[in-house]
């Protein structure tokens, strides 16, 4: 795909830097900068990937010492002809050397589109894409190196070879209708179903690593619970490092829910401090409270806080493997009924039990549903959402195989399940069909 505009945009944040980045890309990348761009270094022609320096001047004399360099198509980051021009980071000047380009003719980019190009020019599949932008987002070790490996090309390669599959199987059914008195030999029956629950099983694999993508990607939903002024903001502040919410010794202080990212041995933890869970009159408190349960119910993990050095209060315990309990105020004592429990003893103001709690929430993360140690595949929620009709029309033409329908229905099932896995990696094309019956079965030999 060729495109007759050259965008250009500041790569870099807006803000003062030591260097800053403005990229080009297009077939005028290069052009553009002959008015604009003198060089006395040699050589004058620019070399792909050789960096030259130089001058940015407009009419009225040099804006900025540059440093360029040239990708030429289709050896560059969207395939086209590529130019990135590194000029001193301040906010003025990056604008007065973008705004030169536009003069020139180019084309201001849309957020994302120099991946878009490339995603387009064929440089890079759409989960490959989405993985750039989780790479800049990526919070932690593990999210870092999940986007990595995507990027790399690993769910695109298993998505690859799901979609050969399944081109194949369908290449099995739409031989038998097309050409049934043909002498060949597709699979039919038992064998073809086969194949068919061969593919729902991959497709369960991806798609069990869901959880797991949604946790790397936006951190383990971890909400903070418990009564009034037993030290969740305490705890909040303490596991973050500084004090971002306010704590007092006044029962319902918390009113709404605060949200920060953590990092625990790599795992993005969204801890969710909240209001106080009682009976209030308060309409303010009510609200808070009422957004509480909203956060539980919504929660990977919740981390209920007790004053562990009072006697247990006649609440309602989170026992399940998704929430620690945790006895804030040890410095205090710990009350002799809380010894039956199974819980994180902890104190904020003396900082004690922190590594115990991390483990605890580590234990509960490499339980059973979100599982981390492996991130070679992490799916998203657009890939789950394509994976999942995928998986149910491979479920239904499973379903009319064993019933015994018209291949016709089978076939049609197939392929909807094959758009399906192609939307993820962005491919959908009806000759690869035809490429595979004719290479699989040899027809008219
Ligand atoms: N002795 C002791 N006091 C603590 C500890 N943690 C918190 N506190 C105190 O307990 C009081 C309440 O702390 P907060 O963190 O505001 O409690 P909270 O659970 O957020 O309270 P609400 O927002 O009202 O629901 C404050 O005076 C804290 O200084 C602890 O480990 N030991
Ligand atoms: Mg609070």
């Amino acid at each position: 795909m060729t495109f007759e505009d050259t965008i250009a945009a500041i790569s870099t944040p807006i803000g003062e830097g030591a260097l800053a980045v403005i990229r080009l890309s297009g077939p005028d990348a290069l052009s553009v900068l002959t008015p604009i761009f003198i060089s006395s270094s040699a050589p004058k022609k620019f070399v792909p990937r050789r960096v030259i320096f130089g001058r940015i001047h407009d009419v009225a004399g040099k804006v900025d010492e540059v440093l360029v360099t040239y990708f030429q198509a289709p050896n560059s980051y969207t395939g086209e002809d590529v130019v990135e021009i590194s000029c001193h980071g301040g906010i003025l000047v990056t604008r007065r050397v973008l705004d030169l380009l536009l003069l020139a003719g180019t084309r201001m980019a849309n957020p994302g589109e120099f991946t878009q190009r490339a995603f387009l020019n064929g440089k890079i599949d759409l989960t490959q894409a989405e993985a750039v932008m989780d790479l800049i987002r990526a919070q932690t070790e593990l999210a870092l190196r999940a986007a990595n490996e995507q990027l790399a090309g690993h769910l695109g390669n298993e998505l690859t070879g799901i979609r050969e599959l399944l081109l194949t199987t369908l290449a099995h059914v739409e031989a038998y209708i097309d050409f049934p008195d043909e002498q060949i030999d597709p699979d039919t029956g038992k064998k073809l179903l086969d194949r068919i629950l061969a593919l729902e099983n991959r497709l369960d694999r991806l798609l069990a690593t869901a959880d797991q993508g949604r946790v790397l990607r936006h951190g383990l939903r971890t909400v903070i619970y418990g009564a009034p002024n037993v030290g969740k903001s305490s705890l909040l502040n303490l596991l973050l490092g500084y004090d971002r919410a306010i704590v007092s010794e006044v029962p319902g202080t918390t009113r709404d829910t605060i949200e920060e990212v953590i990092n625990i041995r790599g795992i993005p933890v969204r801890l969710i401090d909240t209001a106080g869970a009682r009976s209030s009159s308060d309409l303010l408190e009510s609200e808070g409270i009422r957004r509480t349960l909203q956060q539980v119910k919504q929660a990977d993990l919740v981390i209920q806080v007790v004053d562990g050095s009072k006697a247990p209060m006649d609440f309602e315990v989170f026992d399940n493997r998704n929430s620690v309990l945790l006895l804030n105020k040890c410095d205090l004592g710990i009350h002799p009924r809380w010894s039956q429990w199974n819980a994180v003893w902890f104190s904020c103001t003396e900082k004690t039990g922190l590594e115990d709690l991390n483990q605890a929430i580590w234990d509960r993360v490499m339980g059973e549903a979100v599982k981390l140690a492996d991130v070679r595949v992490a799916i998203n929620a657009r890939h789950q959402a394509c994976l999942q009709i995928a998986k149910e029309l491979l479920v239904a033409g499973g379903r009319s195989l064993q019933e015994g329908k018209s291949p016709e229905f089978v076939s049609i099932e197939l392929r909807g399940a094959l758009d399906a896995v192609g939307e993820v990696i962005g491919k959908i094309d009806p000759e690869d069909l035809l490429g595979r019956i004719f290479s699989e079965f040899c027809i008219g030999k």
